[in-house]
């Protein structure tokens, strides 16, 4: 299968009558904020195959014809999902380190806020079922995980070179084991729990693993 990238249809075409007094760009802008809002929480409760057009119109109070305005079809909204997943993380992220932390203090404080984001965020629930949907839709997405491979490799770098690292640890792989070991975390807490003991086994995973990293 090849796979494009579509349009998201924002743009040109534009309503006759703008009503009340917001500027006519501004509640577009707003408008297609809140489909993908609803259409997040859609694709995380109910996968991308679960979920249709009409579903999204009707929890937002719009026609489909406003959807498609803004989304000509479900393979780009769920674009749209993704790549506002990706755009959150850096909110989320945001002074996650305060001046005198240690890379490694500040790696598990990423992950702490990552766990809080899994349980309690739309828009990361859903960009994050529909990475492991992918094959179902019929568009590119962003390559995952790998940049959070990249950042989490850094700060353990960093360690390595303040000596807070074990010095038999591997950065890199460490990199690559703590992503992978938390995104299992999550999915199967998601699948047993719904997610609501996704902060207790993360704390068990966060134990078990930084004993290990720390020298
Ligand atoms: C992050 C997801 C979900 C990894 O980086 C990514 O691609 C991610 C996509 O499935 O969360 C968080 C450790």
């Amino acid at each position: 299968v090849t796979k494009t990238v579509r349009s998201s249809g924002h743009g040109t075409t534009k309503p006759a009558v703008a009503r009340g007094s917001e500027p006519q760009q501004d509640r577009s802008v707003r408008t297609k904020a809140q489909v993908l809002a609803a259409a997040a929480e859609l694709f995380a409760e109910r996968g991308f195959r679960g979920t249709n057009i009409q579903d999204v119109a009707d929890r937002v109070s719009m026609t489909k014809g406003a959807v498609y305005f803004h989304f000509p079809n479900k393979d780009s909204l769920a674009v749209g999902v993704v790549e506002a997943h990706y755009a959150r993380w850096p909110e989320i992220l945001e002074h996650v380190r305060d001046k005198d932390m240690s890379p490694l203090d500040a790696v598990e404080k990423m992950f702490d806020r990552a766990a809080l984001a899994f349980r309690d965020d739309p828009l990361i629930q859903g960009g994050a079922r529909l990475q492991i949907e992918r094959d179902y839709i019929d568009a590119a997405l962003p390559e995952p995980y790998i940049g959070w491979m990249a950042r989490v490799a850094a700060m353990l770098w960093e360690a390595r070179e303040s000596g807070e690292l074990r010095e038999d640890v591997d950065p890199d792989a460490a990199a690559r084991y703590l992503v992978a070991a938390f995104f299992g975390v999550q999915h199967v807490s998601e699948i047993l729990h719904h997610r609501a003991d996704l902060l207790e086994r993360w704390a068990e995973m966060r134990g078990l693993t930084f004993a290990a990293l720390r020298k």
